[in-house]
């Protein structure tokens, strides 16, 4: 090929990548693995890293390094965390990391949106496990950007979600509308009793728009058996389960998690030939979270990762984010990768994207309103 051809090749797919990176964004999407802190915009961690940096808690240089480094190991993930947490527990930076974040969702027509958290208990600061979470919830109360549909009956006749369509990005002056839905997370670091203290969180603020229980937190921290109380206690609630599962290979909890059967599963990386088998035969639906998994180790490459093996075997799956702060992705970049690494076209990136619907942990009326959603986006972009 002479240099003339070559240019012309780079610049048709050069082109051929706006084009997709830009249907990935209208494709409206359904975001179900987004931890609160890992979400973060980096601009507000290095505002709020300056406020401290003036009062001389923390040297500003120091953590602006940290913050804007690209590689991140797993035990480094966590390390940052506890610099994260540094940052943003008092209640007024919670409520405003929560407006920020639903809007950065909103901005890329994610319409159905599960935060996760963890409340957190901060003497110094005031803080209980509950005012944390009043803290979330005036944060989404509080959201300019787009309108945020928190509750099933906001959902009638005449408001129905919506999503702009691919004609009209950019110049779009309409609001976004978004369904926020929360799930308390139990850290891993948790006493059988803070646990506990979650859950029944969880249960108080069921018409506050809590409807779920996520598990996380360092995966070589703690045992199966300190949190298996609460969550079974979840599970009589009858409050729907997420955990995260296979991060590392740690064989009796893999196993202990698959019998536990949740309702959805996190990462699912180190899992060996009978636990896939297990996985699989169990159509337990899976948060399939790709940057992270590769930044972090779970998977060795992008080309290598599990997510192709599930989708073949046609198992239930949903693209996320996991912590797009952290990890300098969103969830429009997720569903480009797929399509760039595994070859999947726009019919089958749709057809992901609607699958996700059926895999919310809110009720009928908001199923039924996103997949109307789709309905109406179907003509468009498939
Ligand atoms: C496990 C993770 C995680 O709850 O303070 N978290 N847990 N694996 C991951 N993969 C990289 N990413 C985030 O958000 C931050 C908390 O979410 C969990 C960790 O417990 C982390 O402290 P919140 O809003």
């Amino acid at each position: 090929m002479d240099a003339e051809a070559a240019a012309a090749a780079a610049a048709a797919a050069k082109e051929k990548e706006k084009d997709m990176r830009e249907w990935c964004v209208a494709l409206p999407k359904v975001e179900l693995h987004a931890h609160l802190n890992g979400s973060v915009r980096d601009s507000t961690l290095l505002e709020l890293a300056k406020q401290l940096s003036d009062k001389g808690v923390i040297v500003f240089e120091d953590v602006k390094g940290v913050i804007m480094k690209n590689g991140r190991s797993l035990q480094e993930c966590f390390r940052l965390f506890e610099l994260y947490h540094i940052l943003t527990t008092d209640h007024d930076t919670v409520a405003r990391i929560t407006k920020e974040v639903v809007e950065d969702f909103a901005a890329e027509n994610v319409v159905y949106l599960e935060i996760r958290t963890t409340p957190k208990n901060n003497e110094a600061k005031g803080m209980t496990k509950r005012s944390y979470m009043n803290a979330v919830i005036k944060g989404l109360q509080t959201v300019e950007a787009a309108e945020v549909v928190l509750f099933d009956s906001n959902l009638s006749t005449d408001k129905t979600l919506t999503c702009t369509p691919m004609s009209e990005l950019g110049g779009d002056t309409r609001k976004k509308m978004i369904c926020v839905r929360l799930l308390l997370s139990i850290d891993r670091r948790e006493t059988t009793l803070a646990a506990l203290d979650t859950v029944n969180l969880a249960m108080e603020l069921k018409d506050q728009g809590v409807i779920g229980i996520d598990l996380s937190g360092n995966p070589v921290v703690g045992e199966w058996e300190t949190y298996l109380p609460a969550l079974e206690h979840a599970k009589e609630l009858g409050i729907p389960i997420t955990i995260h599962c296979g991060e590392v290979a740690n064989r009796k909890e893999i196993q202990a998690v698959l019998d536990f059967c949740p309702q959805r599963l996190g990462h699912v990386c180190c899992l060996n030939d009978d636990e896939w088998k297990k996985l699989k035969s169990s159509m337990i639906p899976v948060e399939i979270c790709l940057t992270s998994n590769v930044m972090t180790g779970g998977a060795p490459s992008l080309e290598l990762h599990h997510f192709a093996d599930l989708y073949n075997a046609k198992h239930p799956l949903s693209l996320c984010t996991d912590d797009s702060g952290l990890f300098s992705t969103s969830l429009s970049n997720e569903y480009y990768l797929v399509a760039s690494t595994f070859g999947l076209g726009k019919a089958e990136l749709f057809q992901l994207a609607q699958d996700a619907v059926e895999f919310v942990f809110a009720g009928d009326e908001v199923k039924k309103s996103l997949r109307e959603v789709f309905k109406r986006a179907e003509k468009e972009l498939k």
